[in-house]
């Protein structure tokens, strides 16, 4: 394995010797650079300039819909053959290109290697899952609902933006894309090769750009709707400007979490610490399936807590060009600033913390830190990064431990460690979820096999890499808008 990913690494390295990175957005596949570009920074290592990135002004992003308005029909006409045989062109040219595409998750996206690798993986499982679904479920009378926008976010940058397009585009959209800002490089890469793979250009319009050329995007009255993923508070924006509509705009949209594991005194201590740290601090906690609040029964509490700060302090937090390290930066300095924000806030609150310490570097790192809190009310907010809080619970207050996870209104992942079925089959059947994950740590999708998404405050549904997901996509029914109380 090791040499697997050294191999890898070498690689990666070439394709970032041999390639320097522009992108501005792809309107009719023409490179539309504006007076004013940016370079892209390294989270990790602020010397290494990725590439340099352009925006969209928001007369950009209203030509792009114009363009994908009139190709809408004629790719809708095509067979499913026909959307299906692009898609799987498009992952095997990933799966050629995939050294360049961990390389910018790494460098762009400050992802580790081994996440990196899972990346571009789900990516391509997205594309022949979608093209698949498109040949198989999808009836053939299904011409899309219009033209889509696919707003997505910077903590999967390749796999979530791949499935949201991928997913449009199968079942018959034509899709304006916008990628998040912190993470063109790569989105940019990727629509190249859905072109290179004979996506028409008009069907894929690609537009680069921050919140405002994203609000734009979606309240142009073309558009048939959305599909995002990001946080909770512009999922509230967008369901609020499409539902000022009449004629049933789509939306799917995947947000946020404050995902809990629920860890009883039958549990085996060693896996639990495993699943703690995997679950809690891989990709730097920036994944909305983190585990945020480990709820562990009193009697094993002092003993399980000691064993996680053991496990943390053996944690390296770096550069993740480094193939030893675990933890690498966060996003950017905004996010930093965030997060120190509650975790100074949290200090004078919580009963105790654990950190770890931080070499020296030169990016946006945050040390790996645990909260113990005396109860969930505590913690008021979502927060997205490598911080885990911690509460003790009594046997005989499981029930309401239950309740109180679930009046935070989220409902996306949670955990759950007991060796008793009886206590798992109870906890799973009153937990407010999309997805739990029993005696494991919390991961994300695994597409086609385990569905992901969640509801109430953490979003609409349908679940990504699932069978309804197209079905949402085209227009044989009409949906009506998720309720506004629910994001
Ligand atoms: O998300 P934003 P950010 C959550 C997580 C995190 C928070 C902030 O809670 O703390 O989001 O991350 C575009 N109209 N998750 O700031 O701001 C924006 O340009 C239209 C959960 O990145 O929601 C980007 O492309 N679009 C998560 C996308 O929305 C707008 C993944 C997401 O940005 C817009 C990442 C507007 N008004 C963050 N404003 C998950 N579920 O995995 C911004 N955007």
């Amino acid at each position: 394995n090791e040499i697997v990913l050294q191999n890898l690494q070498h690689a990666m390295n070439n394709a970032a010797l041999s390639n320097s990175f522009q992108a501005a957005s792809l309107i009719n596949g023409n490179s539309c650079e504006s007076a004013t570009s940016h370079p892209v920074l390294n989270p990790a290592n602020h010397d290494d300039v990725v590439g340099n990135v352009s925006f969209a002004s928001v007369n950009l992003a209203k030509e792009a819909i114009d363009i994908a308005t009139k190709a809408q029909e004629k790719w809708a006409n095509t067979s499913a053959a026909e959307r299906s045989g692009c898609l799987k062109k498009f992952a095997n040219l990933m799966e050629r290109d995939m050294p360049t595409l961990m390389m910018l998750a790494v460098r762009e996206a400050g992802k580790t290697l081994n996440n990196a690798i899972a990346e571009v993986r789900e990516a391509i499982d997205f594309a022949r899952y979608y093209a698949h679904e498109c040949e198989t479920t999808l009836p053939e009378k299904a011409k899309g609902a219009g033209v889509m926008v696919a707003i997505s976010p910077w903590n999967f940058p390749l796999a979530i933006f791949v499935g949201e397009v991928t997913a449009a585009l199968a079942a018959g959209n034509a899709v304006v894309a916008k990628p998040a800002e912190q993470t063109s490089l790569i989105a940019h890469f990727a629509v190249k090769l859905l072109h290179e793979a004979g996506i028409p250009t008009d069907v894929l319009q690609l537009v680069l750009g921050a919140g405002d050329v994203g609000a734009a995007l979606t309240q142009d009255a073309r558009i048939s709707g959305v599909i995002f993923t990001g946080s909770t508070e512009v999922a509230r924006l967008i369901n609020q400007t499409l539902a000022k509509r009449q004629d049933y705009p789509v939306l799917i949209a995947e947000t946020g979490g404050q995902n809990a594991m629920i860890v009883d005194s039958t549990a085996l201590p060693e896996q639990v610490v495993a699943d703690v740290l995997n679950s809690a601090f891989d990709s730097a906690g920036q994944r909305c399936s983190a585990l945020r609040v480990l709820c562990v029964q009193e009697d094993i509490a002092d003993k399980l807590i000691d064993m996680i700060k053991g496990a943390m302090n053996e944690l390296r937090v770096g550069d993740t060009s480094d193939l030893a390290v675990d933890v690498g930066a966060v996003i950017d300095q905004e996010a930093k600033d965030n997060l120190l924000n509650h975790i100074n806030k949290m200090k004078s609150i919580a009963l105790s913390h654990h950190e770890i310490r931080l070499p020296e570097n030169q990016g946006t790192f945050v040390a790996p830190i645990m909260f113990e809190l005396n109860n969930l009310y505590d913690l008021k907010r979502e927060v997205f990064g490598p911080v885990l809080h911690v509460i003790r619970y009594r046997a005989n207050e499981l029930d309401d431990l239950i309740d109180r996870i679930n009046e935070k209104g989220y409902a996306l992942t949670h955990g759950i460690h007991s060796r008793i079925d009886h206590t798992v089959k109870h906890i799973r059947s009153r937990i407010e979820a999309g997805n739990v994950y029993v005696n494991r740590n919390i991961v994300g999708a695994v597409v086609g096999v385990q569905p992901f998404g969640g509801h109430g405050l953490s979003g609409t549904g349908p679940k990504a890499g699932g069978s309804f997901y197209l079905q949402r996509l085209s227009r044989l029914t009409r949906w009506a808008l998720p309720k506004l109380t629910q994001l």
